[in-house]
């Protein structure tokens, strides 16, 4: 059952022993460990994919392995995946904040990420079996473009991304695309919307984790970016698209459900910022494990119940205005 304080619902609660990988867990010099994806492996094994800057400002990811998820981390010795600027220019300035998704149909995890390219960030993907050798696809979305995770499965014919295409243009908003084999993307369409003026995600939303499979529809966890007058602020809002056709939103939380509270979110690199790229979900089917950033400088973990959000989304969201399938974007 969810729990109240300071007279609003907690949904999400932080682990007692945050943040669970810093810098100084790691077998080699890095500046910061921070938004990593997340995923199961066969054997229960949990995985983080984690985003790691070295002292030059250059990301690229390392994988952490653990039994409980929690303690006990096995930490590559050595990098996982490297930018590899000689076959991929695009990802001249690194790569960052990886979405794992596990893709039954190809017995592959698909792992989507951001390559900072001279143009900006774009969105790349490559598939592995076992987090040691990688198939790298290239740029899938051209700059500017991020906060992309696949769906785990086609929809109808074809392969679902979710992204976050930026234009200049107020706000920058959420999209899905579609394609026949992951190489060729098209039929794109807006699916959500950053708010405008006072809202909490005004100025820019983007994914967050994969969406999360329920019988109700597609959750999403997404973050909303304010601009204040000292700096971004980086929250984490719920949405709910239809199962069958994922561009359809069918309800949209009002408020925040989780945001920088704790020292390790308000203090950091980036102040003020919590940033999931992954979950895993325990094995009752129920306990959402979600896995963030905190202050683009360490990993720390929450806990939710899928139920609860289902059930707080049923209660405080409210179906979007604009009907986007009509209208386009
Ligand atoms: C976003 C991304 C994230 C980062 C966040 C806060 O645009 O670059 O990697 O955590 O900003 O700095």
């Amino acid at each position: 059952m969810p729990v109240f304080e300071n007279g609003h619902i907690v949904l999400f609660e932080r682990y007692e022993g945050n943040p669970i990988l810093t810098a100084a867990h790691w077998p080699y010099p890095v500046n910061s460990v921070f938004n990593c994806g997340a995923t199961l492996l066969a054997d229960g094994t949990t995985l983080l994919l984690c985003r790691v800057e070295d002292r030059s400002g250059i990301s690229h990811l390392c994988a952490a392995r653990s039994r409980d998820g929690v303690t006990g981390w096995q930490i590559d010795p050595a990098p996982t995946l490297l930018p590899d600027v000689h076959r991929h220019p695009e990802e001249i300035w690194g790569i960052e904040d990886p979405r794992l998704t596990y893709v039954p149909e190809l017995n592959k995890y698909a792992v989507v990420y951001t390559s900072y390219s001279r143009g900006g960030p774009g969105v790349s993907l490559a598939l592995t079996e076992d987090f040691r050798h990688f198939e790298r696809y290239g740029v899938i979305m051209p700059p500017e473009d991020k906060d992309a995770a696949l769906l785990p499965r086609r929809i109808g014919a074809h392969w679902a991304l979710i992204h976050r295409p930026v234009t200049t243009w107020q706000g920058a908003h959420i999209w899905i695309s579609y394609s026949p084999d992951l190489r060729h993307w098209g039929s794109h369409k807006l699916i959500l919307r950053a708010r405008q003026g006072g809202w909490w995600d005004a100025n820019k939303i983007g994914l967050s984790p994969p969406p999360i499979e329920t019988p109700q529809g597609w959750l999403i966890i997404y973050h909303g970016v304010r601009h204040t007058a000292s700096g971004a602020l980086y929250r984490l809002g719920l949405a709910l698209f239809d199962r069958q056709t994922p561009e359809r939103c069918l309800r949209r939380g009002k408020t925040w459900v989780f945001g920088p509270e704790a020292p390790y979110e308000r203090q950091g690199d980036v102040a003020n910022v919590v940033f999931p790229c992954g979950y895993t979900l325990a094995p009752d089917g129920d306990t959402l494990n979600l896995y963030y950033g905190g202050a683009d400088t360490c990993i720390a973990l929450a806990r939710a119940s899928v139920r609860d959000l289902l059930e707080w989304l049923e209660q405080n969201g409210e179906p979007e205005k604009e009907n986007f399938l009509s209208a386009g974007f």
